[in-house]
């Protein structure tokens, strides 16, 4: 094989992040869908479950996960960087892959899967279409059934149930708002490059809020800026003529009261999460049986963690992946000079984000094997 492949589906979070990074690069690269026979064949036997994204290297390496992608990408070398080459910025980039890829679930679930009149005929092509292109009517409905019914229950698990549903609207609409401000100014979330951060966010931003008919909508009329800015992440190309044609904002991107406003979102919506599960990990961590521990690779969730979200007494699946990503956030902090590190804290500690460094669950996780591991 000459090219690059990516298993993926076009309503998928994680393979939206992907595929934004594959198309920067302009890369030749051909997607396909897991519906294809080949992703049986050659994939599912190499990864083990049934997980996309998926990208199969010319030589045919096998790499599942979104970070692990862009980072393997990277280090073949990348036409178009992902990390930021200011070390400050760096970290930035990670707390918003973390957030955006982790973060943002309640909202893209939410407005997935709680819109049934506007959304559930286009879910249903759209789903079918990647999952069993040639399915007949009544296969259509089983193979739509069953992968609905679970992403109704991971809906849940992520705190999203009835009581819960107007808290994650005026928080969405709030973020939206906030995004536009800054995509007003900036193409990318750091200045002109797009980064990790951008690539975190573009995964609910571009497969569940921009692309279902119902959130589609909302970002179109209320916050155009954040819907350009989801064309200009699909694209090979800038896209970003606006910004040229005008004069340049007074600050860089990472110093701009529009990112400080974006920190402190990330601070109020995110913070009560990440601590919650850290937290759980750090108790469950003692209380299971080393050999596990240490014999096999992670499960996906380990338990269900009880917070405050927003006023709301809610429980959150943990997944030690989550942990993975914040030390990539922590790891990316602990390089920095003093220098450096007081420029990060004089961005974090305003948003009330600055407890993010110290969050530990006592031991940490490796990716090996496209699968987390305890060390
Ligand atoms: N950390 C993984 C997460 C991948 C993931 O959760 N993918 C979803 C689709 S967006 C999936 O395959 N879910 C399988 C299932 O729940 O059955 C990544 O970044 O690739």
């Amino acid at each position: 094989m000459s090219h690059w492949v990516l298993y993926g589906m076009p309503g998928s979070l994680y393979t939206a992040k992907a595929r934004s990074y594959l198309r920067k690069q302009g890369l030749a690269y051909e997607e396909r869908v897991p519906g294809d026979p080949r992703f049986g064949a050659d994939i599912l036997p190499a990864t083990g479950r049934w997980i996309i994204p998926v990208m199969q290297s010319p030589a045919g390496e096998v790499i599942q996960d979104g970070a692990d992608i862009i980072d393997h990408l990277e280090q073949c070398g990348a036409a178009r960087t992902a990390y930021p080459s200011d070390p400050v910025e760096r970290v930035i980039a990670h707390l918003f892959d973390l957030f955006g890829a982790e973060g943002m679930l309640r909202p893209a679930m939410h407005y997935r899967w709680n819109f049934d009149a506007d959304n559930l005929a286009f879910l249903e092509r759209d789903f079918v279409k990647a999952l069993d292109p040639s399915a007949d009517t009544q296969t259509r409905a089983e193979v739509f059934g069953f992968s609905s019914r679970r992403m109704r229950a991971a809906a849940r698990s992520f705190g999203v149930s009835p009581p819960t549903y107007a808290a994650i609207e005026a928080s969405y609409l709030d973020l939206l708002a906030r995004l536009d401000a800054h995509f007003e100014l900036y193409p990318y979330l750091l200045g002109d490059e797009p980064s990790l951060g951008d690539y975190g966010l573009i995964g609910p931003l571009h497969a569940h809020l921009s692309r279902d008919p119902h959130p589609s909508q909302l970002m179109k009329t209320r916050a155009l800026n954040v819907w350009r800015w989801v064309e200009r992440m699909t694209t090979l190309d800038d896209f970003a003529g606006e910004y040229a044609a005008r004069p340049a904002p007074g600050a860089p991107a990472v110093k701009s009261l529009t990112l400080a406003s974006l920190l402190a979102f990330v601070g109020e919506d995110y913070l009560a999460d990440i601590t919650a599960q850290i937290e759980y990990l750090r108790t469950w961590l003692p209380q299971q049986d080393e050999a596990v521990l240490s014999g096999q690779p992670i499960e996906r969730g380990v338990g269900r963690a009880a917070l405050d979200w927003r006023g709301h007494q809610i429980e959150i699946g943990v997944a030690p992946y989550r942990l993975w990503m914040l030390q990539r956030v922590q790891d990316a902090a602990a390089e920095l000079s003093p220098q450096d590190a007081t420029r990060l804290d004089a961005l974090l500690t305003p948003a009330g984000l600055a407890p993010l460094l110290t969050l530990h669950a006592g031991r940490r996780v490796e990716r090996r094997q496209n699968r987390e591991w305890w060390v």
